[in-house]
């Protein structure tokens, strides 16, 4: 609780608050404050670290007196806010990003200068917060910079993973996973708020009483409670003075579980109910794609919405709120299906805490919460087992039985007599277990549900939720995903964005359909040079990295042909190596001259969850590949192979950059959207891609000319799979592959080992779900066409500058926009 009234202005006609001054020398006595007094060394004495720690909390200081300053005006206006509910956040570093935002980059710099400290040396010390698996992840990180960046007001939620996703190692080619230590030096982002904790129940049981009106009620009584502590991550607009909070959760013992376990004299019973508790927030589940239905994500997900949800009620709502109102404050996103049960839970809250009448509730709540679909794989689909979610939240069960009932009646009376469209329905399924579907829970009772490209909205509506949508039409929309310039173009790519702004001149960073005004650029020859100027440096740049990173040595003035992303079947890594091992082949079988072969590196980049028995072998085989095509002296260096371990955001921001080919290959219809795809667009890569997720509006704007498309169309994968695939058949009757195919089945790649590389050649020619073999051929000549246009290099700058001026589309401020427009009818300040 607070004191009495204190000033908005601080004594003195200061003003509101203080911010240190923007000059070199307010930077350095800030940074000599947080060195001296806040790490409590000398600058004399100090390390990297103690620099660093320093200069971030420096920096801190200024984005603070704007996040106060926000937080006033939003209390004054009341605005309607989003709350975008993740689980994920796959940040990336925070230094640049706070300096680029506060304009203080070269205050900064010269500062450290000034103090014998160079910098980049205090950038490299960042370890990136990396609390998403992928794309999903990537995706709130970039939403949450747009929303602050077009001065909405909005608040993120999600989870203060002690370990993010993990390190990845390679011991003998294959995947090691090293826990990510990311809080271990100090984390000057945050700032913790242990007195504002939110406390949540776990298990038990409910009963019902009559309360003092006489009318019948439900109460939850919890055997467990777990405290929530608010970490509070600031998220700085563009140079346009508002800061929003992204406020993520840990999870400790509640004092007063301890004290009952104490007092009964167990003491190991009370210290693993401290672990039980401090285990929420511990890991991010590795699982990209297809998550495990594990009791303790279960907990994860309830723990981090019941925080949010409490957190908004009783603390950024004022006190005398009239919460028959929310909908006029507040939409709550939510970020695929993970933190659907925050359905159920501002159900309970309305109807069990403050007494609310059900019908009033869930009109309420129906108005609270929309949906974003993430994937179109069934595996991906989560589905609760009652038996579990009963057992940890039985009052959530009873409440999504309620809510059912009532759906399925609604079903019933707008289908009737079709008790088999009820049970389709249902957000009940009976097989193979009684379970919860989080997927139609959220559809049953969001306001909106939306996919994440064009293709996928539309997948989603005829494929996954037909029912649905031809229940409730208006319900379903699309908004296509977006990505942060600031991040993915002005500070991964200084000199493009230096080589736009002196052509175009400022404002595009957040106007980036003003990327349009390049388009004539692309046919002057002098542009072009600078634009391939440009471009080399950054693959200087990479070069460096890399051989400093990981020892690794690329070969100079090679096409530079990248593959960065999850390992997943569905994306088909598969068929890029595919494509190696049959260049190779040309080489060493004598089938082409080496002079002939376009030189071409590749690099890949990939995490595989750690249980993902396939993906592993995969990394390992690309390992192998890489392995012998780099040291055959037959390939004369003009072939590489590079596969950096740890792929993460940090690394994305200098490979995108140095791109020439962006490789987005997945079978299509599987992959929902990619947001990789967009990051290389806008860098001026090429992208060689299946009619895919967003890779179809890419082609579009881009134009046919300027995009290597290849693969079978989603209706035809469709056709081909009703009509029985073979994929031995492709072997039998495509020479090219059948040599590729037969040379990693020989162990040619892993030392005479066949066994090595069974499971994967049998997959691809007994089953191959994801039909590489049947785009092979296909995917073979769009490389072609790739080699023919990189051989003019003209011709492939005029088709890079077109990619990067037609692109604008895809920033995330206006993804941000339609959000906006379709699903949460908010506007941005003033
Ligand atoms: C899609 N992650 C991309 C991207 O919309 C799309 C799932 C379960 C548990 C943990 N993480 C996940 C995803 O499903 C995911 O990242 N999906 C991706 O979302 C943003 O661009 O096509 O695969």
């Amino acid at each position: 609780s607070y004191g009495p009234e204190l000033p908005v202005t601080s004594p003195l006609a200061l003003g509101p608050v203080v911010s240190p001054p923007h000059t070199v020398e307010g930077f350095v006595k800030e940074f000599l404050h947080e060195l001296n007094y806040g790490q409590g060394v000398a600058l004399s004495r100090s390390s990297v670290n103690d620099q660093y720690l320093a200069s971030a909390r420096a920096v801190r200081s200024y984005l603070m007196a704007q996040w106060l300053e926000t937080q006033r005006r939003q209390r004054e206006t009341q605005a309607k806010s989003v709350a975008y509910l993740s689980a994920e956040y796959l940040l990336g570093r925070q230094f640049d990003n706070a300096l680029l935002a506060t304009g203080l980059t070269d205050t900064v710099e010269k500062g450290l200068a000034a103090c014998g400290i160079d910098i980049d040396v205090v950038r490299a010390q960042e370890i990136e917060p990396g609390l998403g698996n992928g794309g999903l992840g990537r995706l709130a990180a970039c939403f949450v910079d747009s929303l602050a960046s077009m001065n909405v007001s909005a608040i993120g939620y999600g989870i203060r993973y002690e370990f993010g996703i993990f390190r990845q190692t390679f011991v003998d080619g294959r995947q090691v996973e090293q826990p990510d230590t990311w809080l271990d030096l100090g984390s000057p982002w945050e700032v913790a708020h242990p007195e504002n904790s939110v406390q949540v129940g776990f298990g038990g049981r409910t009963e019902t009483y009559t309360d003092d009106d006489g009318v019948e009620r439900t109460r939850w009584i919890p055997d467990s409670n777990v405290k929530g502590i608010p970490h509070n991550y600031l998220v700085p607009g563009y140079q346009n003075g508002r800061v929003n909070t992204l406020r993520l959760w840990s999870a400790v013992a509640t004092q007063s579980f301890d004290l009952a376990i104490f007092n009964s004299g167990d003491y190991t019973a009370a210290v693993r109910a401290q672990t039980f508790a401090e285990n929420i927030s511990k890991v991010l589940y590795p699982e990209d794609s297809t998550p495990q239905g594990r009791e303790l994500r279960l907990q994860q997900q309830y723990f981090f919405v019941a925080c949010s949800i409490s957190d908004f009620l009783n603390y950024v709502l004022p006190a005398d709120f009239d919460i028959t109102k929310l909908p006029e404050r507040i939409i709550f996103q939510l970020n695929d299906t993970h933190p659907v049960i925050a359905i159920p839970e501002l159900m309970r809250v309305l109807v069990d805490d403050r007494g609310m009448a059900w019908d009033e509730a869930w009109a309420i709540t129906q108005q609270c919460f929309a949906y974003t679909c993430h994937t179109l794989l069934p595996e991906a689909l989560e589905v609760w087992p009652t038996e579990l979610l009963g057992k940890l939240l039985p009052r959530h069960l009873e409440i999504i039985y309620r809510i059912n009932d009532e759906f399925l009646a609604e079903v019933r009376k707008t289908f009737p007599g079709d008790e088999l469209k009820a049970r389709n329905m249902s957000i009940i399924a009976e097989y193979p277990e009684r379970s919860v579907r989080m997927a139609y829970l959220a559809t049953v009772a969001g306001a909106k549900v939306n996919g994440v490209a064009e293709l996928h909205s539309q997948l989603l509506r005829d494929k996954v939720l037909p029912d649905f949508s031809a229940m409730w039409p208006e319900k379903f929309t699309n908004v296509t995903n977006g990505v942060t310039p600031r991040r993915f173009i002005k500070l991964a790519n200084p000199l493009l964005s230096t080589l736009i702004t002196d052509t175009i001149g400022v404002g595009w960073l957040n106007d980036l359909e003003r990327l349009r005004e390049l388009e004539p650029y692309a046919e002057d020859p002098e542009f072009r040079a600078s634009f391939r100027e440009v471009k080399a440096a950054n693959k200087v740049r990479l070069r460096a990295l890399l051989e400093q990173r990981d020892g690794l040595v690329l070969p100079e003035d090679a096409m530079l042909d990248v593959m960065v992303k999850r390992l997943h079947e569905y994306k088909r890594q598969l068929l890029k190596v595919l494509h190696i091992v049959a260049l190779y082949d040309l080489v060493v079988s004598g089938q082409a001259k080496i002079e002939d072969i376009t030189p071409r590196t590749f690099v890949f980049g990939a995490k595989a969850a750690p249980g993902y028995r396939m993906a592993k072998e995969i990394i390992h085989l690309i390992n192998r590949v890489a392995e012998t095509v780099n040291n055959d002296p037959r390939v004369d260096g003009r072939l590489a192979v590079a596969f950096p371990p740890n792929y993460n955001v940090t690394l994305a921001e200098t490979l995108i950059p140095a791109a020439d080919l962006s490789e987005q290959i997945s079978l299509a219809g599987k992959e929902a959207s990619g947001t990789g795809n967009m990051k290389f667009a806008l860098n001026g890569a090429l992208t060689i891609g299946t009619d895919d997720g967003a890779n179809v509006e890419i082609r579009q704007l881009v134009g046919d000319d300027n995009f290597f498309l290849f693969g079978l169309s989603e209706p035809q994968v469709e056709e081909l799979q009703a009509k029985g695939y073979r994929p031995s058949a492709f072997y039998e009757s495509n020479e090219s592959l059948r040599r590729a195919i037969d040379l990693i089945a020989s162990g040619a790649f892993t030392g005479g080992d066949r066994e090595a590389v069974g499971p994967i050649v049998g997959d691809l020619l007994y089953n191959d779900r994801f039909m590489v073999l049947a785009d092979y051929q296909s995917y073979i000549e769009a490389q072609e066409r790739v080699d023919e246009r990189y051989a003019d290099p003209d011709a492939w700058s005029r088709s890079a500058i077109l990619n990067v001026a037609r692109s604008g589309f895809f920033s995330s401020d206006r993804a941000m926009t339609d959000y906006m427009d379709r699903i949460w009818h908010v506007s941005p300040r003033r």
